[in-house]
């Protein structure tokens, strides 16, 4: 070991883990370079991993084709009653639950290394930042965590001999008998993988997935699920938002913390390159923000992530520069396809397919192979520290405060471009009842909306009644400091099947009119369903767009509305009494202002 642990807790943890799991050896991670390098050189010399030629310090992983995504069907939250998990979330009594995964977990790291990962979720000197610890037996996790978090032994000096942690239990479900040998992605079958949580004790077990969320545990498990709780017990926000500073053309700062549902845009809105002269943004983070009610009364946000986990395919020079220059260098790729000359390349990556490479399973591929080359949830693992325009404050451990929420989901019509809430406890009907077409990434039929409620579905660690009626509190303690809440819809198209807004960098002209609505210089129009702009009342100039589109996507359709109606009630009935009066309030209201009941 590479430092002393005063941390008996700690200690005793990883002596138990290691007697149950039974590894070859067990190493403390230090979090270096070296450490780092060192590591993938064995999984090269393993045949796990491919180092690019044509990127310096990069990787390519090749998962095993049944261990591609987060298993939300696999995936559980073990509070001791049922209701208390609520209806969006899978559940197992704790009891059952860890009997049997103690089962799976008996000698599962045999003929394997048990890494223990010490990492901080947040700048470790930030008092908003909170301390986990990952035990895995798989080395691609060790690296990922490196870069996705802050790892190491600054965070043992961090904790102490008495700081708290959170345990994050992970294994991949695929002991070796004495000579075995291994495979490039080690996991487990379907039915053996489980995901679980226990919130009353802040402890997270992992089994039988290598891949993303289900593996790399400071993200989804515990920045979301478990954090969810910790918010609500004590009075802050772990939300799944991406947070982005717009600077006006005078210099003035507004942040933004965003929420989509996945494949809505939300790395690129991240990194937005505003369209509008003068105007620009910087990255605080794509994927999660924590934020707390500061001494002045506002709430302040940190990205407790170090790195991004992103999406590549459709990711290129068009969609997402900033993302394409992160990605250069010290980055991972996972599921790409490899060229020959020693390059990833995938679907949507504006650059010409190889003429030959090797697919994300492995086999040679062409451009008329009847399969993608990449799988559609590869993914590149990236400090973002590395994207050209990250924040400077990106790391400050007060963190940014917060003047604009934005929600949204893709749907081809009803939703407009953009609707302020009248105020806060519409806003959390917005994001309550937020709802997103679901596309080839997701699952089910592509095509089906689906209620994502805060784009939470899959990440709220509690029962979603409890959660709406958290926001409902916390809109009450911020009171006239609280953000201003809007959702948008940059996804409208014509019956046709054509976008009706060309999105990207020409969202900072939705941006902009939000900024102006913080600032109480720009109008906005009374509708049943929200404020919303008159095409005047957009910055459209520069942008070649028919006034027919702009109508179009600023029209609120009242019969399209009223025929939603049904829908939202039958999502909200759900939760049954456990739902919040005060949102039950917000659909007899937005109905009456429908002209309805
Ligand atoms: C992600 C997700 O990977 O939300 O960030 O699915
Ligand atoms: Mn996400």
């Amino acid at each position: 070991m590479a430092y002393e642990v005063k941390n008996q807790r700690l200690v005793q943890w990883v002596h138990e883990t290691a007697a149950l799991c039974q590894p070859e050896a067990v190493y403390w991670c230090e979090g270096s370079q070296a450490e780092y390098d060192n590591l993938m050189a064995q999984m090269v010399a393993a045949g796990s991993a491919v180092q690019l030629k044509q990127r310096p310090n990069c990787f390519l992983f090749r998962s095993d084709p049944s261990d591609v995504a987060r298993v939300e069907a696999r995936t559980y939250i073990s509070t001791p009653g049922k209701d208390d998990a609520g209806p969006t979330n899978n559940w197992i009594a704790p009891d059952e639950l860890k009997g049997t995964m103690r089962k799976l977990y008996r000698g599962c790291m045999a003929g394997r290394t048990m890494y223990v990962i010490p990492f901080s979720m947040g700048p470790i000197d930030s008092p908003m930042a909170k301390i986990g610890v990952e035990i895995t037996d798989s080395p691609y996790v060790v690296c990922n965590m490196h870069i996705m978090t802050r790892a190491g032994a600054k965070v043992i000096d961090a904790l102490g001999p008495d700081g708290d942690f959170v345990p994050c239990l992970h294994s991949v479900g695929a002991p070796l008998a004495p000579g075995q040998p291994d495979v490039a992605w080690p996991c487990a079958p379907m039915e053996q993988k489980y995901i679980s949580h226990f919130p009353e004790e802040n402890l997270i077990w992992s089994f039988g997935s290598g891949y993303g969320g289900n593996a790399l545990l400071g993200k989804k498990c515990f920045a979301l699920r478990i954090a969810t709780v910790l918010a609500r017990r004590e009075g802050w926000m772990a939300e799944h938002m991406l947070i982005l500073r717009l600077i006006s053309p005078a210099g003035k700062q507004y942040h933004i913390a965003a929420a989509f549902p996945s494949a809505c845009g939300k790395t690129n809105l991240a990194m937005i390159q505003p369209t509008i002269p003068g105007w620009q943004a910087e990255c605080i983070g794509d994927d999660i923000a924590w934020m707390k009610i500061g001494p002045d009364g506002r709430l302040y946000a940190i990205n407790p992530e170090a790195g991004f986990f992103g999406v590549a395919p459709g990711t290129s020079y068009q969609s997402n520069p900033m993302a394409m220059d992160t990605i250069r260098e010290n980055a991972i790729f996972t599921n790409c396809v490899l060229t020959d000359d020693g390059d990833v390349w995938w679907e949507g990556m504006g650059a010409p397919a190889p003429t030959h490479g090797i697919d994300w399973k492995g086999r040679d591929w062409t451009p008329g192979s009847p399969e993608p080359g990449a799988h559609p949830n590869a993914r590149f693992t990236a400090p973002a520290a590395q994207c050209p325009v990250i924040s400077s404050d990106w790391e400050k451990p007060a963190g940014v405060p917060i003047d604009i929420f934005v929600f949204g989901g893709r749907r081809a019509g009803v939703a407009p471009l953009v609707t302020e809430a009248f105020d806060w406890d519409h806003g959390v009907f917005l994001g309550a009842t937020a709802s997103s077409e679901t596309t080839a990434a997701n699952i089910g039929a592509v095509g089906n909306l689906r209620r994502d409620p805060f784009a939470m579905q899959p990440f709220c660690g509690y029962n979603m009644a409890d959660y709406f009626q958290h926001w409902l509190d916390m809109g009450d303690r911020l009171g006239s400091q609280a953000p201003r809440i809007f959702y948008v819809n940059w996804f409208r198209k014509t019956p046709a099947g054509q976008w009706l807004w060309p999105g990207y960098g020409e969202n900072s002209r939705v941006l902009k009119w939000m900024c102006e609505r913080v600032d109480g210089v720009a109008p906005a129009q009374e509708t049943p369903i929200g404020l919303l702009p008159s095409a005047a009342d957009l910055d459209l100039d520069g942008l070649d767009i028919a006034p027919d589109n702009i109508r179009e996507l600023l029209r609120v359709d009242r019969a399209a509305w009223q025929a939603e109606m049904p829908d939202i009630e039958k999502h909200f009935a759900r939760f049954g009494d456990r739902l919040p009066e005060r949102l039950r309030l917000q659909v007899q209201r937005l109905a009456a202002r429908l002209g309805r009941g």
